[in-house]
């Protein structure tokens, strides 16, 4: 499935493509450093996913991420220098830098956040698709997931509502074939599009190294959840090029395994085609290098921001009931 995209569009897709390769670069090299607290995983390798996506939604559609959540807040239009404030940990970050890299989210601009839980984001997309129901809003809500969340009851459940209650709902699989260090078939005995079948959710399966084909495929599928068909399944068909966690020294991975993953690069693909519509390589590189510019820009302001106040650690956590008892 492929619909023809102009020079601009194509480009504007690539330049997004760009920043989540270069932030997650950076950030992996900033990680070697130390500087960045806690876990990190990286994307690299699935950025045409959460851009082909999100170039089809709507500034009042929302969605909800995984741990490997910086391409979903990059495409959604989160604000660059609060991303990288957060997962620096700083109070200049977009969750006052207590959320960090699993956590990164932003409400206003319909990025639910990523999720330490597997399948975790699954709920919460399947709520908000509610929320966009019930006000009429005409929004739809994706919930990006990993291979390894379908073998978790949550999608069974979620599949179930949303197909019983027709939601405004994308399901978006990344299946990179791994869930952690162990492959898709020793944990998951049927297929996604089998499950969508059983519960009467039209279902397909794209390149996910080929931003204009889930583009494409993401066009259609919203525009039908838009529309009041119900829930979507599209399943992108990924790669992990990292290890699950930066630090992973994946001795469960053979090299043949690894030079697969980077074999469909979705940069080359994508730079190759703008090559053959006619885009120079010169107009490329000053487009690589102007968002280095703007990540580098980023990493000086959150280098200089403040680290929050520890006697303020529980602000936000509770909150105490208006005239209720609780604390
Ligand atoms: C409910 C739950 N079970 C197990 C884990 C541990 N865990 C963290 S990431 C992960 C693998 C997820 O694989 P997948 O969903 O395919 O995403 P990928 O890492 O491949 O992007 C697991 C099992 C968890 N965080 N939550
Ligand atoms: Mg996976």
């Amino acid at each position: 499935m492929r619909i023809e995209l102009n020079q601009q569009e194509l480009l504007s897709l690539y330049e997004t493509m760009v920043l989540i390769r270069r932030s997650e670069e950076r950030l992996s090299r900033l990680f070697g450093d130390g500087e960045v607290p806690g876990f990190l995983h990286l994307s690299i390798g699935k950025e045409a996913v959460p851009v082909g996506i999100c170039a089809a939604l709507q500034a009042g559609d929302s969605v909800a991420s995984t741990h490997r959540g910086h391409g979903h807040a990059l495409a959604k239009g989160v604000d660059l220098r609060g991303f990288f404030a957060e997962i620096l940990g700083r109070e200049e970050g977009l969750c006052r830098g207590r959320g960090g890299s699993i956590h990164v989210a932003d409400l206003r601009v319909g990025m639910l956040g990523a999720n330490g839980i597997v399948g975790g984001g699954l709920p919460l997309a399947l709520g908000s698709a509610l929320a966009h129901q019930v006000r009429r809003s005409g929004g739809v809500a994706v919930a990006f997931f990993g291979d390894g969340a379908m073998s978790e009851g949550v999608l069974h459940e979620c599949l179930n509502l949303a197909a019983l209650w027709k939601l405004p709902l994308l399901f978006a699989c990344e299946n990179n074939g791994w869930s952690e260090f162990s492959p898709l078939m020793r944990q998951f005995a049927a297929q996604l599009c089998a499950l969508g079948n059983a519960f009467g959710i039209p279902a397909v399966q794209v390149d996910g190294s080929d931003v204009e084909a889930v583009r494409a495929a993401a066009n259609a599928m919203i525009a039908s959840a838009r529309g009041g068909a119900g829930p979507q399944i599209l399943e992108c068909r990924t790669f992990r090029w990292h290890g699950h966690y930066e630090g992973d020294p994946q001795k469960y991975r053979d090299a043949g395994d690894l030079a697969d993953a980077r074999s469909r690069d979705s940069l080359l693909v994508s730079s190759a085609r703008l090559e053959a519509m006619g885009v120079t390589t010169e107009r490329i590189r000053t487009l690589e290098r102007a968002v280095e510019a703007r990540i580098e820009a980023a990493v000086a302001a959150a280098r200089l921001g403040r680290a929050p106040d520890y006697a303020a650690a529980a602000a936000d956590v509770y909150t105490r009931a208006a005239g209720g008892t609780h604390g």
